[in-house]
């Protein structure tokens, strides 16, 4: 049977809005959006009549209510779409395809530079492969997808669709790789994986099916292993850092939360200062020769000695989208870092009654994009001319172009355009024969203003600690805590039982990382949960 809830996102505000999420069974969810009135605009209809027609706009603050503030940006930003068939699916649309391509692409170019090649292999894996050793799948099992069925008929053994490919390629390593001249063996995809999450789906930071490139290295040596997972984690973070404007730690996972198949996790977190939850950002592994083991991949060296290989395997998703817009977002809609966003500059004609003919704005806004254009700057024009103009700024608003150029009559007898900044709201007026120089100077501006008002609010959330009196505030003021820790296992799992869980249900607290670059810690420093001597500082967090 099916069971349907409704629930109710409590969102009508004094705006009207009214939308519900209906859950009709546990694996399937329907978004209702019943006409979100946060902006209307005069619409000329086929009959030449005005009506009022009305926006989709944001009916909750990012403050007051960030779970339901979240899912409006995603989806009224048109970054994607809920999948009403399978809960934790989602639609990815033009312009998260588009960000995630920026992001291929700069990913490509540098991991191209290290010898990577790209590869596919396919999405499924036998059951026989994919259990080889239990331990390394412990915990996962729940989370794994099975086929059991073709058409009418059980298929003799099921078959599971890749939550990770460690199993998938490394049969093939072991094939592959002969002697020394063999290596490093160095592979890279991009493809799409699927874990099936129990509960708590997010669009781009949880979701049962979500895209990423998966990267999976071989060495002769421990040291190249090693050298490679630190170069792979410093590209990790200049894609958040550079591209999406979002600053991140650095660091080293703790035994509790590192791969359970690898012999180190090094990983990026960010920090989500609205709800004071970390993120693990992107991950990269040293194996070690644990899958070597268990694949059988070993190599001739030059003296004719059988040796294991040591293996990297390291990841990024999707979940950065996320991420960006978790930092940026506000409570107009989605804020774009220049260099990510899809469209960059948005034009529109701003008509006045009977001053200038409509057209000749139009052909003023669409002139402005081919200046844009031949200057290699994404630009587009919004000359719909049944909105007003207040509404198509609302509106583009709303999917996040960093500037907005207006195009009025006054503008065209003085030979200047209005530039809008997405992220302070700052206006100014450009002559005609500066707007590439100006605009290219804006978007630089911008790609470095969100950067710097991302950082200072990280490091305003930031707090270091020493007792766990103070850990204990820290935490319930939503805080990234950095802490001296005994490092052991089990101070880890007590501290998470300790802290329980907040109002949002974010679990107990948990190590984020131990970032590479540390405080320095004096000798005598306590471990802030047991008491026992400090080993290191780490970060502390409720985490996604
Ligand atoms: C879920 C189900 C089954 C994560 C899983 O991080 C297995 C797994 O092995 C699993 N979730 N993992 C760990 C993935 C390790 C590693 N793989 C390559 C990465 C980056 C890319």
């Amino acid at each position: 049977m099916v069971k349907s809830v409704e629930v109710d996102l409590g969102t009508s505000t004094s705006l009207g809005s009214d939308t519900k999420i209906i859950i009709s069974d546990e694996d399937s969810v329907q978004v209702e959006t019943n006409q979100l009135l946060t902006g209307e605009a005069s619409v000329v209809n086929s009959s030449g009549k005005k009506k009022k027609e009305t926006r989709l706009g944001i009916s909750v603050k990012k403050d007051e209510d960030f779970g339901n503030w979240y899912s409006e940006v995603c989806r009224f930003g048109e970054l994607l779409e809920y999948y009403e068939q399978v809960k934790g699916c989602y639609i990815l649309k033009p312009s998260a395809m588009k960000i995630w391509n920026v992001i291929r692409r700069f990913f490509d170019a540098e991991i191209e530079k290290m010898d990577v090649e790209e590869y596919y292999f396919p999405m499924f894996v036998s059951r026989g492969a994919l259990e080889k050793e239990k331990d390394h799948i412990k915990g996962f099992a729940p989370e794994v997808a099975w086929v059991t069925r073709a058409g009418e008929s059980d298929l003799e053994t099921p078959i599971a669709l890749r939550p990770t490919s460690e199993t998938v390629i490394y049969p093939y390593l072991s094939k592959w790789i002969r002697g020394h001249r063999d290596l490093p063996l160095k592979i890279n995809q991009w493809n799409n994986v699927v874990r099936w999450e129990s509960s708590d789906t997010t669009p781009f930071v949880r979701s049962r099916e979500f895209l990423w490139q998966e990267g999976h290295t071989a060495f002769a040596t421990k040291e190249e292993a090693e050298q490679e997972v630190l170069d792979v984690l410093n590209i990790y973070s200049r894609v958040y850092e550079e591209l999406l404007a979002v600053p991140v730690i650095k660091g080293i996972k703790s035994e509790n939360e590192k791969f359970a198949g690898a012999f180190e996790t090094k990983s990026i977190e960010a920090f989500i200062p609205s709800t004071g939850r970390g993120i693990q950002a992107a991950t990269s592994h040293c194996l070690g020769q644990n899958f070597a083991q268990m694949f059988d991949i070993t190599f001739e060296d030059k003296k004719g000695k059988r040796s294991m290989v040591w293996q990297n395997s390291w990841g990024l998703s999707t979940r950065s989208i996320g991420v960006m817009v978790m930092t940026h977002g506000d409570d107009k809609g989605v804020v774009f870092p220049p260099k990510v966003a899809p469209v960059k500059v948005v034009v529109i004609q701003v008509p006045i009654k009977g001053a200038v003919d409509d057209q000749v704005l139009c052909d003023a806004c669409e002139a402005v994009v081919s200046t844009l254009h031949e200057a290699g700057i994404r630009a587009k024009s919004d000359t719909r001319d049944n909105y007003s103009c207040g509404w198509k700024y609302a509106d583009q608003e709303l999917k996040g172009a960093p500037l907005r150029i207006e195009i009025g009559p006054r503008d065209l007898a003085n030979d200047q355009v209005r530039i809008v900044r997405r992220d302070t709201g700052a206006k100014m007026d450009v002559k005609r024969g500066d707007l590439i120089e100006q605009v290219k100077d804006l978007l630089e501006k911008i790609q470095r203003n969100l950067y710097d008002v991302a950082k200072r609010k990280l490091e305003e959330c930031t707090q270091k600690v020493e007792t766990w009196e103070e850990f204990e505030e820290a935490l319930r003021q939503k805080k990234l805590i950095l802490a001296p820790w005994c490092d052991e296992v089990e101070v880890e799992k007590d501290v998470r039982k300790r802290s329980g869980s907040d109002e949002t249900g974010g679990g107990g607290a948990k190590t984020l990382c131990t970032p590479l670059e540390q405080p320095e810690l004096r000798e005598d420093t306590l471990c802030f949960a047991s008491g026992k001597p400090a080993k290191k500082w780490s970060y502390w967090g409720r985490s996604y």
